[in-house]
């Protein structure tokens, strides 16, 4: 597979590539499927979980499958009372605040993922032996970000002040969250993924030292308890060109990078013989051929200045997720251009 040789220091038979936000609405097939069902419900039934991960591999040749769910899919299985809106992102009934709320945490049992091993089983099934199928979870920051907000935001106020003011209301809520992601992630790895991603999304709103003191010690609980099963284990952010060191250092075998840094560069700062996943920018598939094309040879040739700086491979990826806007032919026109330049 060539992810997992990318991410292990060997050779990879070809460049591999996957997005993130890969399934979803650049596609018409998704969107088609999606019409009339909601996105939890959706996350929830192994048929369509199935299907909406292997649309994207079909018609991009992908070397990954991503699954699909979301990172609050094991809190609403566990009973938090949340849904995700269209057009919004996840909204919490009653947002986690006081300690009496932090007590109140359900735990997550892994019975309670089942439909998500299911679809995993499935999937396993259809993909072909050459792809890698990706599992993922929330990260405990980025989750204690939507419990505590109530929802999306844009100054993570009243998660900075729990941290800065409540450091042990904080250092309990953030110990809940890993149990239940540690769970999510050993039930997908029980059911077959070949590689987890962490992703936590929302860390570059943190100092390095606000991130090592209150959320490194967790997610490196999260690496650490997965580290046995033996498969990649990828941790992403954005906006996190300051963090890249210490979001290594809790335990990553590959590093996301968004667009802001360039690869070799990232290498640099991360100082460890782990593999680098990015960084065209999202928008780049909105630009046309002729920018295309100059932007994923400069990716290229960053990934392999990187593998010269250390790194121990180069997995390609955006910097961030597939904007919904993207025309679908552009990003099967990037994997093409990827797998022959
Ligand atoms: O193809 C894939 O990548 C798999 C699908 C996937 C993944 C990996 C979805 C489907 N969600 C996620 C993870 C996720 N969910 C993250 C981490 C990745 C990232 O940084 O983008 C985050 C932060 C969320 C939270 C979330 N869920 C948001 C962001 C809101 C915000 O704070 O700005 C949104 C919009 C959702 C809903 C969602 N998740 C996935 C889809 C296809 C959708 C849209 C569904 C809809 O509108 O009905």
């Amino acid at each position: 597979m060539p992810l997992l040789a990318a991410a292990t220091g060997q050779t990879p038979a070809r460049r591999p590539v996957w997005f993130m936000r890969q399934a979803g609405r650049s596609l018409p097939e998704y969107r088609e499927i999606r019409a009339d069902r909601g996105m939890l419900e959706s996350c929830f039934d192994p048929d369509l979980v199935c299907e909406i991960t292997l649309q994207p591999v079909r018609r991009h040749d992908t070397d990954a499958a991503i699954l699909f769910s979301d990172i609050v899919v094991p809190l609403r299985a566990a009973g938090v009372d949340l849904d995700i809106v269209a057009g919004t992102g996840p909204v919490i009934a009653q947002p986690v605040r006081t300690a009496a709320d932090v007590a109140a945490l359900p735990r997550l049992d892994a019975e309670a993922v089942g439909a998500v091993t299911a679809a995993i089983g499935q999937i396993l099934g259809e993909l072909p032996e050459n792809k890698a199928l990706i599992g993922f979870a929330g990260a405990p920051f980025t989750l204690a970000s939507y419990l505590i907000e109530g929802g999306p935001s844009r100054t993570y106020q009243r998660t900075k002040t729990m941290m800065l003011a409540e450091p042990e209301l904080w250092h309990r809520l953030m110990g809940t969250l890993t149990d239940i992601t540690i769970t999510f992630l050993q039930a997908q790895i029980a059911a077959g993924v070949d590689a987890v991603q962490l992703f936590d999304s929302w860390a570059g709103a943190l100092s390095e030292e606000t991130y090592r003191s209150h959320v490194a010690p967790h997610s490196a609980r999260v690496f650490a308890e997965i580290a046995e099963a033996g498969v990649p284990r990828i941790h992403f952010g954005v906006g996190t060109g300051e963090l890249l060191k210490a979001m290594t250092d809790v335990g990553a075998d590959v590093i996301g990078v968004d667009w802001r840094v360039p690869l070799d560069e990232a290498a640099r700062r991360v100082g460890a013989p782990v593999a680098v996943q990015g960084n065209l920018d999202p928008t780049v598939l909105l630009a046309g051929e002729d920018v295309l094309r100059r932007e994923v040879a400069r990716v290229l040739r960053d990934g392999e200045k990187a593998i010269d700086a250390g790194a121990r491979g180069h997995i390609v990826n955006l910097g961030h997720g597939v904007l919904p806007d993207t025309p679908a032919e552009a990003v099967t026109r990037a994997v093409e251009l990827i797998h022959s330049l």
